[in-house]
């Protein structure tokens, strides 16, 4: 068969796709392999055994990160292709596994068919895409790719206090490659949307051309515990009522700066906790997005003065500590295009697309051409056991991952 003829074998896919989703399943169908735990060592285990099996050469890198090599018939930079397969505690299941589980499909049906690429090709998942745990997110890649020292990764503490470098060598994944192994002559992930667009408009592909900034904060705030019932409001200092507020101001701050702003305050833990302790302290995140970096710095701006205020009015400390801070992305144009006709040689519906979400190829970005092909999520829903992408959309994706990846892999430069 020409090689312009192959398709993966979806229902192979699934199989994977199912089988990595055991590996700590939770109700409703989705999983929890937060980075680094004992699940997401189980996980890396069944990932690599299948590698293995399909004769890729692996290596772990000083970070975690793992690369499977199928080698080219000539030495030149490898074409690289992957994700993620730790996620979030209530995690979906293709949310970055399937542009691991993807990029592996791509490799078992170019060996089935007996086909070699010119380039060789790497399939990859990186440490602590989620930042769930650890912050920042997409750490693993970031430090692939010459944003964050070594040694300051490895001394991050997690959301319980573990030290990331400890994590590492007890999951045994404190690999013996260095950082920066493979420089890739270009990088395609494929990944859910994990929002509502290409399934409310029912088109397969999207051809992901930029992503938003991220900006995280973690908000200390230290008031006064005192009694519920007996402390007049006038002589509070309230740290739950501040975070409340916080919250509360954030919504209304993308009211103000319309569609192109989200905020989420996703985390908030009080003390002491008790229906009848006015809190002393709390302690919550920030999450602010946007696709222009200039707005991104006025939200940012507008939440430092609201803090200000609030400190002074409530009569409480607040202090911030950055956990990540990513301006937008534009990714290559030249893959992005080849995306699209490759796309449309499939036949498949498609758009362009700017990524809601962060991921592992905004840090390949940095060190060499990237892009990603997106598939709908049904309802736009993600982070979410019920997450959920139709079987013909996941072969379609990795129709179009394999038939990219193969043109990449024959270019001479
Ligand atoms: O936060 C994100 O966008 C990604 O899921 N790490
Ligand atoms: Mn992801
Ligand atoms: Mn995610």
């Amino acid at each position: 068969m020409s090689a312009g003829n192959l398709r993966i074998n979806a229902e192979r896919l699934q199989c994977r796709l199912q089988a990595l989703a055991d590996i700590g399943a939770i109700d409703g169908g989705g999983c929890c392999r937060l980075a680094l735990t004992d699940d997401d060592r189980r996980g890396r285990d069944q990932v690599v055994a299948w590698m293995r099996e399909l004769g890729l050469q692996v290596q772990v890198d000083a970070i975690g990160n793992v690369f499977g090599l199928r080698a080219g018939l000539r030495d030149l930079p490898p074409v690289m292709s992957g994700s993620h397969i730790d996620t979030v505690r209530t995690g979906g299941r293709f949310d970055g596994n399937l542009g691991v589980l993807g990029a592996l499909e791509v490799v078992q049906t170019l060996n089935d068919a007996g086909v070699q690429t010119e380039r060789p090709l790497v399939v990859a998942f990186f440490t602590n895409e989620e930042g769930a745990r650890f912050a920042p997110d997409m750490l693993g890649s970031l430090v692939y790719a010459g944003g964050l020292p070594l040694a300051q990764a490895l001394e991050v503490r997690a959301i319980d206090g573990a030290r990331l470098g400890d994590e590492l060598v007890r999951i045994g994944y404190a690999g013996a490659a260095p950082i920066g192994v493979y420089q890739p002559h270009a990088f395609v992930e494929l990944h859910v949307e994990q929002g509502p667009v290409l399934d409310a408009e029912g088109i397969t592909i999207g051809a992901v051309e930029d992503l938003q900034g991220i900006s995280w904060q973690e908000l200390s705030i230290t008031g006064q515990s005192n009694h519920a019932g007996t402390t007049p409001m006038r002589l509070r200092h309230d740290a739950g009522y501040a975070a409340a507020a916080v919250s509360h101001f954030v919504r209304g701050l993308t009211r103000d700066m319309g569609a192109g702003q989200v905020a989420t305050v996703g985390k908030i833990d009080l003390h002491p906790n008790l229906i009848n302790v006015i809190a002393a302290r709390a302690k919550l995140t920030v999450d602010l997005r946007n696709t222009d970096e200039a707005l991104l710095q006025q939200a940012e701006a507008r939440l430092a003065e609201f803090l200000e205020t609030l400190a002074r009015d409530e009569g409480v400390e607040i202090t911030s500590r950055r956990l990540a801070r990513f301006e937008p992305v534009c990714f290559d144009a030249a893959v992005v295009q080849q995306i699209e006709r490759v796309t449309q040689r499939l036949g498949y519906p498609q758009r362009r697309m700017t990524s809601g979400a962060g991921h592992d190829a905004q840090m390949l970005a940095r060190i060499c051409p990237s892009a990603m092909i997106f598939v709908p999520s049904t309802k736009g829903i993600s982070h979410n056991p019920a997450e959920h992408t139709a079987e013909a959309d996941i072969a379609a994706g990795g129709n179009v991952l394999l038939h990219t990846l193969l043109e990449l892999a024959q270019q001479e430069n």
